[in-house]
């Protein structure tokens, strides 16, 4: 039978289930990926799970998100991130290499293979033609001891690209495209396959500036062909022995098509505050900017720099604009430097800041009061930029660097000729920066005062009681129920800490209430939890005694962690019910047989409300024993 490049790995990697929309399969993971402000966790998971060493072909420990070091606290998470590295078989990639998404493209991605990442944009390896999906840091942790990934098997959306870009236009302006037409929740349970005679025109980069930002559609992860393209950029990283050719047969059914011709896509430009809120550039040209932000997973490439360099050539930045610019790695630095590329960023007056995540997490750079911020960046969620009356705009690095120099949002096309750029037949590299496990292994791990362990949680009980503690509307981001910045990211590794934040930004008193009523219900609409995977979004509410959370639907890592930490994940049933909760209600709920249908009585009003439970029956089984953990603890048991 005809088959896509999904069905093909997929049956590849097979562990359990079959390979039926909506079923729940499990997946053979060859690779993992963790990043600091999720990996800590990962790891204080991994290790409670008892296992000496990774089971996995390879697991990657990057550091790339809290790089501040305004005390000792994320120094501490780094070095007990290289010590466990070092004990468990984990290749460590230190900080200042690069941000994992585009280090990991460079030096480890291969077609045909799976990776599992703590981090929502691990897609973006699907450019090279992989199945590599983010996911909660117990799941990541799960597979390092060797489980497999669960997940409901995803329909498969094909994206089929014809046509060449016009000049000025580029692969964020592509993925601006279907985010458009898919929305922030359009992607969700899918995966999407690209395909056509488009995809040869794009570079592995491009590929995976697309695949990267499929995550904001929420989809389960995007991937493309592998072909001589693919094989041409491996053999520049000294890799072409990992190449392998993979695309759909001719024949492949996919469940729904989008249709892109390259050569018809515009400048796009998300507006704020949401991914999704695309329009051309030329429909808000002239708005004056404060801020030009270059980098993050999405746009830090060499193809990315190469041509911001040769933009920004005889060219300053205007007197009204601070423009960062955050290489993704060291290997891009250093090839730009290389072939002078470097130069002209100094000259035009571009602040270059660290390889990392810097301002898309909010770590550096918050834009002035109200300020406007035109980013490359993936996310534009209210307040994420560190100023909460900022407007940020996502835009391509053709559009961030025409309005850095005009100083106003200007579509690119004005800027006269593009220029023409091509990879590097063979990169310049250097691993240095990578600690490979096996030159220096450790038995010490050492932690610091700030990463406490992880607190335990007892099996659920027969009846949930409890208020409402909140309620929200659609498409609540993680960020906005923990949000990221300095001083929130430190405490990562301090569950009891940083769950004083929930909901800080949306309601102050989240936090001693929820401890004060001894927990309740989060009551939330559509694409309840989307964006980041940091599973403290599911760890922080449940230290504070939440135990359901009821909305219109989820969004997929989200909901996943909150099984994970024991946390019910309810849908109404009929989502007219929404409004007649309200918060401060206080409501009961018998758990005793978790079905797939429950009554939900809402005492203050006096109604009951039918909310559905849609989990399989191994998840309801987690929720049962109060989180995964508990469940692979006495797994491990059992085998040894
Ligand atoms: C993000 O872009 O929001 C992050 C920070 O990379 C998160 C991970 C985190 O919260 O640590 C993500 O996308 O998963
Ligand atoms: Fe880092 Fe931003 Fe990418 Fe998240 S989206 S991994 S914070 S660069």
């Amino acid at each position: 039978m005809d088959r896509t490049i999904v069905e093909k790995i997929i049956s590849n990697h097979l562990a359990e289930g079959k390979m039926e929309v909506g079923q729940e399969i499990a997946l053979k993971i060859d690779h993992t990926l963790t990043q600091d402000s999720t990996g800590t966790l990962a790891y204080l998971e991994f290790e409670a799970m008892g296992v000496p060493k990774v089971k996995t072909q390879l697991s990657l420990s990057f550091v790339d998100h809290n790089m501040l070091q305004n005390d000792f606290r994320n120094p501490d998470d780094h070095r007990y991130l290289q010590d466990v590295a070092a004990k468990y078989g984990i290749v460590f990639s230190r900080p200042g290499n690069g941000i994992c998404h585009q280090l990991y493209l460079e030096r480890y991605a291969q077609p045909g293979l799976t990776l599992l990442g703590s981090d929502s944009h691990t897609p973006t390896a699907g450019g090279m033609g992989m199945i590599a999906i983010g996911a909660g840091g117990l799941d990541v942790a799960a597979a390092m001891a060797g489980e497999p990934f669960y997940l409901e098997m995803p329909s498969v959306l094909g994206v089929k690209l014809t046509g060449k870009l016009a000049p000025f236009v580029s692969a964020k302006d592509v993925i601006l495209q279907v985010l458009k037409e898919l929305t922030v929740k359009g992607g969700v349970n899918k995966i999407l396959e690209y395909y056509g005679d488009g995809v040869e025109t794009l570079s592995v980069p491009e590929r995976g500036t697309i695949a990267n930002m499929g995550t904001e559609t929420g989809a389960t992860t995007s991937i493309f062909p592998s072909d001589e393209t693919t094989k041409a950029f491996l053999s520049g990283q000294g890799r072409e022995n990992q190449w392998r050719p993979l695309k759909a047969d001719d024949g492949a059914q996919y469940y729904q098509t989008l249709d892109i011709d390259l050569g018809n896509v515009e400048p796009l430009i998300a507006l704020p505050h949401s991914p999704d809120n695309v329009k051309p550039v030329s429909e808000v040209e002239g708005l004056p900017v404060d801020q030009v932000c270059i980098g993050s997973c999405t746009n830090s490439s060499l193809r990315d720099l190469k041509i911001v360099s040769a933009l920004l050539r005889g060219k300053k930045v205007s007197e009204n604009v601070s423009l960062t610019i955050s290489p993704g790695s060291r290997q891009v630095l250093q090839n730009l430097a290389a072939t002078g590329e470097l130069e002209p960023l100094i000259q035009s007056g571009a602040r270059i800041l660290e390889n990392a995540c810097g301002p898309c997490i909010g770590v550096g750079q918050a834009p002035t009061s109200e300020g406007v911020s035109l980013r490359t960046f993936n996310r534009n969620f209210k307040g994420r930029s560190g100023t909460q009356d900022a407007k940020v705009y996502l835009v391509s690095p053709e559009t961030a660097v025409a309005s850095a120099i005009t100083g106003k949002i200007t579509d690119p096309r004005k800027l006269g000729r593009y220029p023409e750029i091509s990879l590097p037949e063979k990169f310049v590299l250097s691993d240095s920066m990578f600690i490979d496990p096996a030159i220096k292994p450790t038995n010490t791990v050492r932690m610091g005062p700030n990463i406490k362990q992880l607190p335990s949680f007892t099996p659920l009980s027969d009846r949930l009681t409890g208020e409402v503690l909140i309620k929200v509307g659609d498409n609540v981001s993680t960020d906005d129920i923990l949000p990221g910045g300095t001083d929130i990211m430190a405490l990562r590794s301090n569950i009891p800490e940083i769950s004083n934040y929930t909901f800080c930004r949306i309601d102050q008193a989240f936090a001693s209430r929820a401890l004060k009523k001894k927990g309740g219900f989060i009551v939330g609409g559509e694409n309840y939890g989307q964006g980041s995977s940091r599973e403290h979004a599911a760890l922080s509410p449940k230290y504070l005694g939440v135990k359901a959370v009821i909305a219109k639907s989820f969004a997929r890592i989200h909901m996943a962690n909150l099984v994970n930490f024991g946390i019910l994940p309810l849908t109404f049933t009929d989502k007219n019910d929404y409004e007649g909760i309200a918060m401060g209600d206080m409501l009961d709920l018998d758990v005793k047989e978790l079905s797939d249908q429950l009554e939900l009585k809402n005492q203050t009003k006096g109604s009951t409300i039918k909310v559905t439970l849609n989990l399989s029956t191994l998840e309801k089984g987690l929720v049962k024993a109060g989180g995964k953990l508990a469940a692979i603890k006495l797994k491990q048991a059992k085998k040894s």
